[in-house]
């Protein structure tokens, strides 16, 4: 099958601002190349292949260090293609996969020296069928056993009524594009102040500081309207915050973002220099990279 969404810009430019050395991509893809890795069947789109030499080729142009790789809905709970990412990585790359719960333990001890450090739990209707609470508290339950932790991703609207859940999860629970607010709506609506209260009320919960260029209505370069809810977190959570680019930005229709750009914003979302070492390297390194 053709992809069906926009390529990503196989050209960034070189960022104004350069990240202290270490610094961490917490939160990017490698899809494919279909012809070795394809496709899962369920998939709900078919992304551009985007292979791990590209990947680490970004990484290095954009003077970043390391890359924490999420599995995307679009490989299903086929991990070849990220164990094979980590495993070519030297070290450089973790991983979050995603697993079904019949995964056995041998699986998931395989995943683990690999240098999977978490699974993903997918609330967004338009990428997955809904999996039952039950199951994913079943996966947490064992997962916790390798000293993993979980990354969510879900849409601001269903905050509300997944809090119980998150809170019942035992782990570490790290949240996607800081659960996808409606920028328009300001920093100080109900909906974004819930999710600063949830993470103030339980030190489990973190944050990705990521997707301004699927959440912002402002748009590139400066995506402006994305900085003041990121800075909120980085400076309310400082040490509960991660930053990444999203690479290679899967189901963009509106435009495909620079991710030069993306890197010149972390100073804005991140002023002072013990934010950003915090941000691109204590956080990612303390929870990748501690063992
Ligand atoms: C992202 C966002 C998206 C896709 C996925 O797993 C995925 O397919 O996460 C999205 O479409 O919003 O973070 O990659």
């Amino acid at each position: 099958m053709d992809a069906d969404y926009m390529p990503f810009k196989p050209d960034p430019t070189r960022p104004r601002y350069a990240p202290p050395a270490g610094a961490v991509d917490a939160h990017c893809h490698v899809f494919g190349p279909a012809d070795r890795f394809p496709y899962a069947p369920e998939r709900k789109y078919t992304p551009c292949d985007a292979p791990k030499e590209k990947l680490f080729a970004l990484r290095d142009f954009l003077g970043l260090s390391r890359n924490v790789i999420v599995q995307a809905t679009c490989h299903g709970a086929d991990n070849r293609a990220l164990v094979d990412a980590l495993q070519t990585s030297g070290g450089l790359a973790r991983g979050i996969a995603t697993v079904k719960a019949s995964v056995s333990d041998a699986e998931l001890r395989a995943l683990d020296a690999a240098g999977v450090r978490g699974v993903r739990f997918n609330f967004v209707k338009r990428l997955v069928d809904a999996t039952p609470r039950e199951t994913y508290l079943t996966i947490a339950r064992r997962i916790v056993e390798l000293g993993w932790h979980i990354v969510v991703y879900f849409e601001a609207q269903e905050l509300a009524e997944l809090v119980p859940f998150l809170n019942a999860l035992p782990t570490i629970v790290v949240v996607d594009h800081m659960g996808r607010p409606d920028l328009a709506k300001g920093v100080d609506h109900p909906d974004f102040r819930r999710f600063v209260a949830l993470m103030a009320e339980n030190p489990r919960i973190w944050s990705k500081v990521t997707g301004a260029e699927r959440l912002s209505n402002s748009g590139p370069p400066g995506y402006d309207d994305f900085v003041p809810f990121a800075r909120t977190l980085v400076r309310a959570f400082p040490d509960r915050v991660l930053w990444g680019t999203d690479w290679p930005h899967p189901n963009m229709t509106s435009h495909m973002p620079d991710d030069g750009d993306l890197v010149n914003m972390i100073p804005r979302i991140a002023p002072s220099l013990d934010e950003q070492r915090a941000l691109l390297i204590d956080n990612p390194m303390r929870l990748y990279w501690s063992r």
